[in-house]
């Protein structure tokens, strides 16, 4: 075994920050640990190329750990380390260095020409129900906004951490009328819906959605009630994995979050399940929303075929080869 190289406070302490989720969300996260390689680029104190790369993919593997769901954490650390390139530790450390702004650059970008795609489906007067916080989704009602449409919003709180708050008030920071309420009054008010309107965590390769836990409840309910489900999410979610028939691990969060101890033991024993995203199948969505346009969800493998081939590389992990080297193994 060889001894990890030392990492940036700044990975340390966004791998911590992720896995707490002081920093949320799938866009974001994506930023952070772009960040996160960045820094540690420039800090890395290596002698030579290949400790360099060592220390890199060592920063990619912290950050990876941290939350198993959300796809674009790995899809950023492919995207950065996949373009790391040079032949002394200058030179790579620039490629890095350019591969993360370029990667931060494109983020917002696509959230933006998603904005535009999904804003067009809205229409002046329109009301969207909402789950959770998502970047995605709320680009498209800012974009509608922009374009002088009048949007009103019922919010659903989603428990356990009430991240429908967040949602809540940065749309009426865009000044949109909006009625919070309970999750488990959704089915009631799907009548005075018009659309419903999610991020996602993770596309599958057939158009699965992967959000929040309980999504796919509304989707049922909303798909009875006649009311569209729109899923905005940039091709970063988009899950290269499920090409080859891996499955999305549903990330289960700490059952804290449900229910303090004192209460739980006031209940007597009993489990507590804390399961963070759910799985909606495709017949429940009309359309995901991304920057490259709307897509019908069994039509988005295409895409993911053409952003990621047939496989996706971990460039994250140590080479079969230099692992072996390090740990003392004869070379072939
Ligand atoms: P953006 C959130 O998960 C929600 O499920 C949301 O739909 C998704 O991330 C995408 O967020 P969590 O991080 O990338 O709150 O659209 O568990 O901002």
């Amino acid at each position: 075994m060889t001894d990890d190289p030392p990492l940036a406070d700044a990975v340390d302490d966004t791998a911590a920050d992720i896995a707490t989720m002081e920093i949320r969300g799938a866009a974001t996260i994506a930023a952070a640990a772009a960040d996160a390689l960045a820094a540690q680029a420039r800090e890395t104190e290596a002698e030579g190329p290949a400790a360099f790369r060592r220390a890199m993919r060592h920063a990619g593997r912290r950050l990876y750990d941290t939350r198993p769901t959300a796809v674009s954490l790995p899809n950023a650390l492919r995207y950065t380390l996949g373009r790391m390139e040079g032949d002394d530790v200058e030179a790579l450390r620039e490629s890095v260095l350019a591969a993360t702004t370029a990667f931060t650059d494109r983020l917002g970008r696509a959230q933006r020409d998603l904005g535009r795609v999904g804003a067009n489906r809205l229409r002046d007067g329109d009301t969207v129900m909402t789950h959770c916080h998502s970047t995605d989704a709320l680009s498209c009602v800012e974009h509608a906004v922009e374009q002088g449409k009048e949007v009103s919003a019922i919010v659903k709180e989603t428990r356990p951490r009430n991240q429908g708050h967040i949602t809540a008030s940065e749309l009426r920071d865009l000044g949109v009328d909006v009625t919070l309420i309970v999750d488990s009054a959704a089915r009631r008010y799907l009548d005075e819906a018009d659309h419903v309107l999610v991020g996602a965590d993770s596309i599958a390769a057939d158009g699965g959605v992967v959000n929040k836990i309980g999504t796919s409840g509304l989707a049922v309910n909303a798909r009875e009630r006649g009311v569209p489900i729109m899923v905005a999410a940039q091709t970063i979610k988009l899950h290269p994995d499920t090409l080859t028939g891996h499955t999305v691990e549903i990330e289960m969060r700490d059952e804290t979050e449900v229910i303090d101890t004192e209460t739980r033991e006031g209940i007597g024993e009993v489990e507590v399940h804390n399961p963070a995203f759910d799985v909606t199948p495709p017949r429940y969505v009309d359309a995901i929303v991304t920057e490259s346009g709307q897509f019908p969800p069994e039509s988005i493998v295409t895409l993911m075929r053409e952003l990621f081939g047939e496989s996706a590389d971990r460039p994250w992990e140590e080479p079969e080869r230099e692992s072996a080297d390090a740990a003392g193994a004869p070379a072939e």
